[in-house]
């Protein structure tokens, strides 16, 4: 929970909570690259919200000074979508681990992903549910804690909705990457073109120490100059083939050009946005009183 500092307003000011994670935890990785974005797009805390998830990495914001909302479990895409749509001049992140986002949040993760409203959407990848002490996630691998099924595979799953338009997945273990996946993420909601959707393989050192193996397993699709993001089909079949030779792709794997949740005006329109209204007591006594009275 973020502190407050000496003061006597809660609404004065706040200052980060030092992480609880593990040290060695790959999160600490993410909320690093956040940070180094957000400084270097010059983007104000005043400007920014992150919902954490439930979980491990779900305690994020609780590190950075920023606004920040800790959501219910697998709930923190709807909770970001209402902020973004109360207020759309915000940089809006959702920040949660994989068993939040992908099992819990399974249904949520489809549907922002098909509503595609241009906020963030980060998932720190750990194979495992770190917080409840090691329990298979959806990603997890065959073998692990008696895990039988192969593992769900979010780029493959992002790849088939057809009004995605931003599909990366970075991994902890490599900063300089990430950090720029990160801006291009922020950069891309920013500019209402949907959401930026950024997987993290963020290893859980405590639970499932994946750091040797993905070390080993990545491969950067961005380091090779005949591929290009533009191509969804291209883009599929570059990662299932890796998949399918025991590699994970990672860098901008799809940049796409459909249209984002907000710019479709028949159900969004800016100006009526919560944060634009005029809620002010001068001009709306009379419709407060209305409303009072319609609840007696
Ligand atoms: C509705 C609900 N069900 C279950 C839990 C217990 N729970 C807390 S965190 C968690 C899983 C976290 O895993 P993940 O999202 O991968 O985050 P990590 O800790 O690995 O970062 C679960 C099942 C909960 N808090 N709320
Ligand atoms: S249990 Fe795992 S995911 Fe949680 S803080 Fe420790 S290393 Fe990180
Ligand atoms: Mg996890």
């Amino acid at each position: 929970m973020a502190q407050l500092a000496a003061s006597s307003s809660a609404m004065k000011f706040y200052s980060p909570s030092t992480p609880i994670w593990c040290p060695g935890c790959g999160d600490f990785g993410v909320l690093a690259s956040v940070k180094k974005a957000l400084a270097d797009l010059q983007i104000k805390s005043k400007d920014t919200v992150i919902v954490g998830g439930i979980g491990c990495s779900g305690s994020i914001h609780n590190d950075m000074e920023c606004y920040g909302i800790h959501s219910l479990h697998g709930r923190l895409l709807p909770t970001a979508i209402g902020v973004k749509l109360a207020n759309p001049n915000l940089t809006v992140i959702a920040a949660g681990g994989d068993g939040d986002g992908y099992a819990i949040g399974a249904g949520h993760f489809m549907h922002t992903l098909k509503k595609n409203p241009s906020i963030v959407y980060i998932v720190m990848q750990n194979g495992t549910y770190g917080l409840t002490k090691g329990q298979p996630s959806p990603t997890a691998k065959v073998g692990y804690e008696g895990n039988q099924d192969l593992p769900f595979d979010a780029v493959l799953t992002a790849l088939s909705i057809p009004s995605t338009t931003f599909i990366a997945r970075g991994f902890s273990g490599n900063q300089n990457q990430l950090t720029d996946l990160m801006k291009k993420a922020i950069t891309h909601a920013n500019s209402n073109r949907g959401m930026g959707f950024l997987e993290v393989l963020s290893p859980c050192v405590t639970y499932n120490d994946t750091y040797k193996e993905w070390r080993e397993q990545v491969y950067d699709l961005n380091a090779d100059k005949s591929y290009n993001p533009d191509n969804r089909l291209l883009a599929f079949t570059k990662a299932s083939e890796l998949l399918d030779q025991g590699k994970i792709p990672t860098g901008l794997i799809y940049l796409g050009k459909s249209k984002s949740l907000e710019s479709n005006t028949s159900t969004f329109r800016e100006h009526e946005a919560i944060a634009k209204q005029d809620i002010g007591l001068a001009n709306n006594l009379p419709k407060y009183e209305q409303l009072l009275r319609d609840f007696r």
